[in-house]
Order: C-alpha cells, then sequence, then structure tokens
C-alpha cells in the first residue's frame, strides 16, 4: 500500500440519543476523551452551540483533528477523525459510537497524502519567519472554547462559558441551568434565554424595583410574579417602610438552583417580610383580593415556555383589579429592538387597560441580553390627571439611599434619563 501522510474517517452516526447530541459539554467532553483514548495528544478544542438545536466542534490534537457536527433532531452525527502517525482512529471511532448511543452507522476510510503524488522540499524555518507577513500571535490561549448562545432566527448573544454546567435539571417548566460564564460569572438560563449573571444582574433587578419605589408615595404592601433568582425582592426590601412583599414564582427548581448557586441574588428569600408561594402567577393574581396591592412587578421571563401567560390581556386586567387605587403596575417589558412586536402588544395591553395617559416606558442597558437595550413598562392606577411617573419623585431621598445601600445602577439622574426614549420607541408606541 502507498504510504500516506494522513488517516481520514468519515462517519455517520445514526440513531443517537438526540439529548447527547445537543449538549454541547457533553460533546466536547466525549470528543476530547475519544482522543485521548487514542493516545492522542489534545492541544485544543473549540465547541458552539446552535439554538435551538446542533452542536459543531473540533478538537486539535498534536496528529491533526477531530471534528463533529451534530443534528439531534434526527440523531445523527457527522464525525471525521483525521489522524496521522500511529494513533488507532478506530479507537475513538468505537468510544464516539458508545457515548452517542448510535446503534447505526456508516463509515468510509481514506488515505490522505499520498507521499508518491508529493513532492518534499524542506526549508529552513527561521526564513519562513522572517518572510511571513502575518505577525499575529493569539495573546489569550484558550484551552476551551465553549459558547452560549441566546438567540431567536435572526440575532443571537453569545457568552463564553468554561464548558462547566455547575446545574441542569429539567423541571416540570422549563430546562434550568447554571453555567460558569468568564466574562460574567455565574450565569442563570431557562429555556436556553438569559435571565440573570452575576456581573450585570444589579442593572435589571434595581431598576425593575427602584423607579415604582420611590414613585409611590408609600409602598407597603408589594406582589412581585415570577423573579424567583430573589433579585427583585433583594431590592425591595432594602425600602424599610415595606410591610410585606409576596413573590409568587411558578418554578421551585429556579428557587432551588439560584439559593444553592447565587445565594448573593438570593440572598432575600429567607427575609422573615417575604412570603414565598410556589404557584402560577396567572392564577394567583385572578384570585387575588381587589385594592389589595401597592405595587405590583412582573419579573418573568420572555414570552415562551411558562411565562406566556404574563403578557395576556387577562393577567394585566387581574393586575389593575389587585391594585390599590393609587397602585403601580411594572413589567418587564422586553427589548424594543429584540423583540418589538412583543414590547408593542405589551404597551397596548397596558394602556388599553389603565389608559392612554396612564403607562410609561423606562429604557436601560444590560448587556447580557439580546441587543442590550432593555424596558420595563408601567401602568398607574392613579385618577389624578397629568401624572407623571418620571417626574414624581425626591431626588434626595434618592441618593441618600443610593449611596446608604451601595447601588450600582440605579441614581436620581439614570432615574429620569431611563424614561427618554429614542425616537424610533416612541414611534413604535404611538
Ligand atoms: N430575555 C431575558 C428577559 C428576562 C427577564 N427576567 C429576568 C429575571 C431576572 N430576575
Amino acid at each position: 500500500m502507498n504510504k500516506a501522510l494522513g488517516n481520514h474517517i468519515l462517519i455517520e452516526f445514526m440513531n443517537c440519543d438526540p439529548a447527547i447530541l445537543n449538549d454541547v459539554a457533553t460533546i466536547e467532553k466525549n470528543m476530547v476523551d475519544a482522543a485521548s483514548k487514542a493516545g492522542a495528544t489534545v492541544i485544543n478544542s473549540t465547541f458552539h452551540h446552535f439554538s435551538p438545536y446542533g452542536v459543531s466542534g473540533v478538537v486539535v490534537i498534536q496528529e491533526s483533528h477531530l471534528a463533529i457536527h451534530t443534528w439531534p433532531e434526527w440523531g445523527y452525527s457527522a464525525v471525521d477523525l483525521f489522524t496521522c502517525g500511529e494513533i488507532d482512529a478506530w479507537i475513538s471511532f468505537d468510544y464516539l459510537k458508545k457515548s452517542f448511543g448510535s446503534d447505526s452507522y456508516s463509515a468510509i476510510e481514506m488515505k490522505r497524502g499520498s507521499v508518491n503524488l508529493l513532492k518534499r522540499s524542506d526549508f529552513k524555518i527561521s526564513n519562513i519567519d522572517k518572510s511571513s507577513t502575518n505577525q499575529w500571535r493569539n495573546p489569550d490561549f484558550h484551552t476551551r472554547n465553549v459558547w452560549f448562545t441566546d438567540k431567536d432566527e435572526d440575532q443571537a448573544l453569545s457568552l463564553r462559558y468554561t464548558g462547566e454546567i455547575l446545574h441542569d435539571q429539567q423541571s416540570p417548566f422549563q430546562r434550568v441551568r447554571i453555567l460558569e460564564s468568564y466574562k460574567y460569572g455565574k450565569i442563570l438560563t431557562l429555556d436556553n434565554m438569559v435571565m440573570t449573571t452575576q456581573k450585570d444582574e444589579y442593572h435589571y433587578h434595581e431598576m425593575i424595583s427602584h423607579i415604582a419605589m420611590f414613585t409611590h408615595h408609600n409602598p407597603q404592601n408589594i406582589l412581585v410574579i415570577g423573579g424567583g433568582d430573589g433579585g427583585t425582592v433583594r431590592e425591595i426590601l432594602r425600602h424599610e417602610n415595606v410591610k410585606k412583599v409576596t413573590m409568587v414564582e411558578i418554578d421551585n427548581e429556579v428557587i432551588e438552583a439560584c439559593k444553592k448557586h447565587l445565594p448573593e441574588i438570593a440572598c432575600a428569600l429567607d427575609n422573615p417580610k417575604l412570603e414565598l408561594i410556589v404557584a402560577d402567577g396567572i392564577s394567583f393574581v385572578k384570585n387575588a383580593p381587589d385594592n389589595f396591592y401597592d405595587i405590583i412587578i412582573v419579573d418573568g421571563s420572555d414570552p415562551v415556555g411558562p411565562a406566556q401567560g404574563l403578557f395576556s390581556v387577562e393577567f394585566y386586567k387581574n393586575c389593575y383589579r389587585a391594585l390599590k387605587d393609587d397602585g403601580i403596575l411594572v413589567s418587564q417589558g422586553e427589548s424594543p429592538k429584540f423583540n418589538e412586536k412583543v414590547f408593542v402588544e405589551l404597551n397596548s395591553t397596558l394602556k388599553n387597560i389603565f389608559g392612554k395617559n396612564k403607562t410609561n416606558v423606562s429604557l436601560f442597558f444590560i448587556p447580557t441580553y439580546p441587543t442590550g437595550m432593555w424596558s420595563f413598562q408601567y401602568g398607574i392606577k392613579n385618577s389624578q390627571q397629568n401624572y407623571q411617573l418620571e417626574k414624581i419623585t425626591n431626588n434626595t431621598a434618592i441618593d441618600e439611599f443610593v449611596a446608604k445601600q451601595n447601588l450600582r445602577y440605579y441614581n436620581s439622574q439614570v432615574r429620569l434619563g431611563s424614561f427618554a426614549l429614542p425616537n424610533f420607541v416612541k414611534n413604535l408606541i404611538s
């Protein structure tokens, strides 16, 4: 047989376990292990998860590479094992077949770089280096390159993480995961959407809470729908005049995961002023008494899965009824850039229920939600004409509170500025 530089095995693995094929960290581990078991030396690996399904990745080895592309929805993966030297890539093949649970496969083995067809010409490395125009060197040599992506069909936000998944549970409602990212610390994800991260959670939690808390003249009885990570409750309970917070979170798995892995966000979940109810917030509000809460905060996730009903007309009608006559509703309002349809629909729902001049929108910046531009939307149940949420406040009190509580995002200027809407946003809701 002719001598060749390399050996290439092209494999079709069929009837694989779809859950494994969609799990980027497991796929990366299996591929790296497959290389090591065959005696190869692993140099680097890079893997990427596509939403909703699929993983692609490469393991670079001293002896060439192993590559994979998966289609979980078809139970199929395409694997290339390119090796040179004495490596027996069939060992990697056997290991991967077992790891993916594949009961059917096809494989083609081909020699690459037949030496009969090539002409060798040795050269001095030092000459090549001098003549090279490309002097670029990667300053950060990373051995793992795994990315979490929060995306819709057209755009995405990706965060590089260590590949370690600290928590991964399929609850009755959603997949609850906690990953360790390089830039933003631990991330809570629900069904592949970023909910909160250690390094920028305060942007969201301070803004969803303190604008309404400083607008209402005496907020004592607060209802939070969702908010299982505990960040919103933590902020509300900074206000000493609050007598009671009721938080209704549908998914106990979110609460437990955050208590364990994100204690600095979940730290107020044991506060004696908090009544924590694990139940469906939509039914809770339906059965809530009339005229009862000073402020209702809807801290839900995006309108897919269990949070879908948190964007319905009926839900907000019930919130309106459950608010006292001078009550304020705040809802996470989605992004006017990422999902403008939901943003606009929520605004029109609130206008229909609270009245055209009794709604408001504030914007804030959050790096880990797609597009970075996010909103809160308000409904004001106050009969006073010309009631302007952005104007009614005591800036000195705000800034004293900010300093005392060491807030990191909210202050009196940010508060005012957050109501200044770009023209495209004004147009969306006009
Ligand atoms: N796209 C993310 C929207 C998430 C809103 N809720 C986050 C919960 C944080 N407490």
